[in-house]
C-alpha cells in the first residue's frame, strides 16, 4: 500500500544556498550524505535550470535509485524515495532541457535496470592505466589523502549524472600493497569524495595479500588465519569507508594468483572473501575470464571452469563475464556462461576503453555492439553491469571527443539496457555539442555506424583477434612470437591456410558451438545457417565458400574491407561538413583523430588482405563492386 508522503521539500530556485558553515548545524558537525546530496542538486538546478518551479518531494515507498518527474504548468515536481534519486532526477531533468525536451505536461518514470552500475579502473598504483588511452589515472595516490583535486568531484558528477554508482580504483591485476593501512587513507578520501554523488568506492584485490603484505605463510582459502586475515583487513576497511562496496578479483587468469594455487576452486577463493564482506552488506565480483595454455580452444574455457560450480556461490558473489568468450574483440558472440549458470548471479563486463576498437584514435560508438550483447541475453537477471573506464587525466577526459559518447552510453545503457543506441546517440550530442539538425542527424549517423565500420576495416565475418602483438592497436595477422603462448598470437584465431579461413568451432572441430543452447547451436554449427558477422568465428571455410551476397568468401572479405575504407572517408566528409556549427577545438581535434582513423583503415586493409592474399591467390578486387 502506498504511504503518505513523508517529508515533502519544496525547493525554489534563486532560494539562497545554506552557506557552508552558518551554525545552523548545531554539534552535529558531520554532514549529513542527504544534506550534501541534497545541496548538490540544488545547486545544480541553481547553476543551470530555467524553467518554472522545482520541488522535491521524498516518499519512502519507491524503489531504490527510481524517481518520478511529474509536471505541469505552473511546476515540477520530482518524487523519489532517497537523495540520491531525487540528484538523478535533477540530470534527467536538465538532460531534457539541453536536448530540448521539456514540456508542460512531463509525466517521467525512471527506475534503474540492476542495482550496481559500476566503472572499472584498471589504474596502477604508479599512475599508469592498463589499456589507458587518455593520459594518466584521475588518482593521485601521491598527494592523497591530503591534497584533493577537484577533478574527484567532478568525475563522481558526471557518473552520478548518467546513474554510475560504483568505481573499482584499481586495476584487476592488483598490487596487494592497495590494502595497506596508508592507501586505504588514501581511498577514503576519495570515497568521501564520491559519496554524496552516490557512487561508492570497490576495490580490485589480489588473491595473495595475505601472504605478501600479511606475512601469512599461505594464502589458501581454507586456511584459518588466511581467513581471519581477510575479515580483519575488510573490517578495517569497513571502519573507514562504511559504505565500501566490495572486492572485484581476477584469480587465476594471465599470471594472476587465485585459490586453484591451493588445489581449490573459484568458489571457494570467492566465498572466502564474501564472508568477510558478508556482515557489512559488501559484494565480490569473481571474473570469469580464465582461460589455461592447455591447447583447449580458449573461447570454451571459462565455460568448462565455472558451470559445475553453479549454485556454489554465497549469494553475495557475482560472477563478472565479458560480453564475449574471447577478449573485448571488435565482434563477438556472447558469452555462452551468459543463461548457463541458473544459480549464480552474473553480470556483464563491457569494455568502455578501445583496446581493440583503435584506442582513442577511432571514432567507434559502442553503444550499437552493447545493443546486440543485450539483444543476446536475458539481461532481466543481470544484477549488475560494470564497464572497464576510458578516463584518465587529459583535459577532455577520454581522449578521443566521441569516447566520451561511450562513458555515457554505458552509463544509460547500465541504467537501462532497452535504450536504442539512436536514442544515446541523439542526447549526448545534443547535451554534448548543439541542438541543430543540421548538425545531429548527419553526425548521429555517422556514430551509429561506426561500429559496424571498424568491425568491417578490422575484423570482418566474424574474424578476430588479428591485432599486433601486445599493444593490439593494428594489424599484425602473420605474428609470430617466438615462445609466446599461442592462443596470444593471431594464426591461433584466423588459421588461414590455401584451403580457407576461420576457425573451426563446430561440432567437427572444437566445439564450442555446443557451449550454446538449441537452437543457436544447431543454427551457428551449419555454415549456411550462421549469421555472416559470425561465420569466421565459428567455421573454417573454403576462400571460394560462396556468400549470401552471390560474391565468394575472398571477394566478400575484400568487398568488407574495401567499403569500410570508403566508409571512413565518408565519415570525413560528414565531419568536414559541420565546421561551422562546431567549436574550432573539438572540429579540428575530432578531424584530425578522423584523418588517424582512415589511414589505419588502409592500413587494416592492406595489411589482411595482402597476408591473407598469400593463402588465397586470389586477386584483390577492391572498387569493383
Ligand atoms: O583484454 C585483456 C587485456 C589485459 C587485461 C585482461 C583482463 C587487465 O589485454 O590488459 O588485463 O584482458 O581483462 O584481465
Amino acid at each position: 500500500m502506498k504511504k503518505m508522503a513523508i517529508i515533502v521539500l519544496l525547493l525554489y530556485l534563486f532560494i539562497p544556498q545554506i552557506s557552508a558553515e552558518d551554525g545552523s548545524r548545531l554539534w552535529l558537525q558531520n554532514k549529513s550524505k542527504g544534506t550534501e546530496t541534497l545541496s548538490i542538486a540544488k545547486q545544480e538546478l541553481k547553476q543551470s535550470w530555467k524553467g518554472k518551479a522545482v520541488e522535491f518531494q521524498l516518499i519512502n515507498d519507491f524503489e531504490n535509485d527510481a524517481f518520478k518527474i511529474i509536471g505541469n504548468a505552473k511546476k515540477i515536481k520530482i518524487i523519489a524515495s532517497s537523495d540520491i534519486a531525487l540528484l538523478y532526477g535533477v540530470y534527467h531533468l536538465l538532460g531534457l532541457q539541453q536536448t530540448g525536451k521539456i514540456t508542460n505536461d512531463l509525466n517521467i518514470n525512471e527506475y534503474p535496470h540492476c542495482q550496481y552500475r559500476i566503472l572499472n579502473h584498471w589504474d596502477n598504483l604508479d599512475g599508469s592505466i592498463e589499456r589507458g588511452y587518455a593520459g594518466k589515472s584521475l588518482w593521485k595516490w601521491d598527494e592523497l589523502p591530503h591534497k584533493i583535486s577537484p577533478r574527484y568531484a567532478e568525475y563522481a558528477r558526471a557518473n552520478a549524472s548518467i546513474g554510475i554508482n560504483g568505481t573499482v580504483l584499481n586495476n584487476v591485476n592488483a598490487s596487494p600493497q592497495i590494502l595497506q593501512t596508508e592507501m586505504l587513507q588514501k581511498v577514503k578520501a576519495l570515497a568521501d569524495v564520491f559519496r554524496p554523488y552516490g557512487i561508492k568506492v570497490y576495490l580490485s584485490v589480489n588473491f595473495s595479500s595475505p601472504a605478501i603484505i600479511g606475512n601469512l605463510k599461505t594464502s589458501d582459502p581454507l586456511d584459518k588465519e588466511v581467513q581471519q586475515w581477510w575479515k580483519n583487513k575488510t573490517d578495517e576497511i569497513y571502519r573507514l569507508i562504511p559504505d565500501f562496496g566490495g572486492f572485484l578479483v581476477k584469480a587465476n587468469s594471465e599470471g594472476q594468483p587465485g585459490p586453484q594455487d591451493f588445489g581449490r576452486t573459484h568458489a571457494d577463493g570467492a566465498n572466502l572473501l564474501a564472508d568477510a564482506l558478508r556482515p557489512h552488506n559488501g559484494i565480490v565480483m569473481w571474473r570469469a575470464f580464465v582461460y589455461a595454455s592447455n591447447g583447449d580452444d580458449r573461447a570454451k574455457q571459462a565455460y568448462t571452469e565455472f558451470t559445475p560450480l553453479d549454485g556454489r556461490f554465497r549469494d553475495n558473489v557475482i560472477l563478472q563475464i565479458k560480453n564475449g568468450p574471447i577478449d573485448f574483440q571488435p565482434r563477438e558472440p556472447y558469452h555462452p556462461l551468459f543463461g548457463a549458470m541458473p544459480q549464480t548471479a552474473v553480470m556483464p563486463e563491457f569494455q568502455i576503453t578501445q583496446e581493440y576498437l583503435g584506442s582513442s584514435n577511432h571514432l567507434v560508438f559502442l553503444a550499437t555492439m552493447w545493443r546486440e550483447f543485450f539483444e543476446s541475453v536475458n539481461f532481466q537477471s543481470f544484477k549488475a553491469i560494470a564497464g572497464v573506464a576510458n578516463t584518465g587525466n587529459d583535459t577532455n577526459w577520454c581522449g578521443h571527443p566521441f569516447s566520451q559518447a561511450n562513458w555515457y552510453a554505458f552509463g544509460r545503457l547500465a541504467w537501462n539496457p532497452r535504450l536504442l543506441p539512436e536514442t544515446i546517440a541523439d542526447e549526448w550530442l545534443r547535451m554534448t555539442f548543439s541542438n541543430d539538425s543540421a548538425f545531429v542527424d548527419p553526425v548521429k549517423t555517422m556514430m551509429l555506424d561506426s561500429w559496424e565500420t571498424a568491425v568491417n576495416y578490422m575484423t570482418p565475418l566474424g574474424l578476430h583477434h588479428l591485432f599486433a602483438y601486445d599493444h593490439h592497436y593494428g594489424p599484425e595477422p602473420w605474428c609470430d612470437v617466438p615462445d609466446a603462448r599461442a592462443d596470444w598470437l593471431p594464426k591461433y584465431y584466423h588459421r588461414a591456410d590455401n584451403q580457407g579461413i576461420g576457425f573451426d568451432r563446430t561440432s567437427n572441430g572444437s566445439d564450442a558451438v555446443s557451449q550454446y543452447p538449441s537452437p543457436l547451436r544447431e543454427k551457428w554449427n551449419h555454415p549456411s545457417d550462421c549469421p555472416e558477422k559470425y561465420l569466421l568465428w565459428f567455421h573454417h571455410l573454403p576462400w571460394d565458400y560462396p556468400m549470401k551476397s552471390g560474391r565468394i568468401l575472398w571477394d566478400e572479405l575484400c568487398y568488407k574491407y574495401d567499403g569500410s575504407v570508403k566508409q571512413v572517408r565518408e565519415f570525413q566528409g560528414i565531419w568536414d561538413k559541420q565546421e561551422s556549427r562546431v567549436d574550432a577545438e573539438r572540429f579540428r581535434l575530432v578531424q584530425s583523430k578522423l584523418e588517424i582513423q582512415a589511414h589505419d583503415a588502409v592500413w587494416w586493409k592492406d595489411a589482411c588482405l595482402l597476408y591473407f592474399q598469400t593463402f588465397s591467390q586470389l586477386p584483390i578486387s577492391s572498387g569493383n563492386f
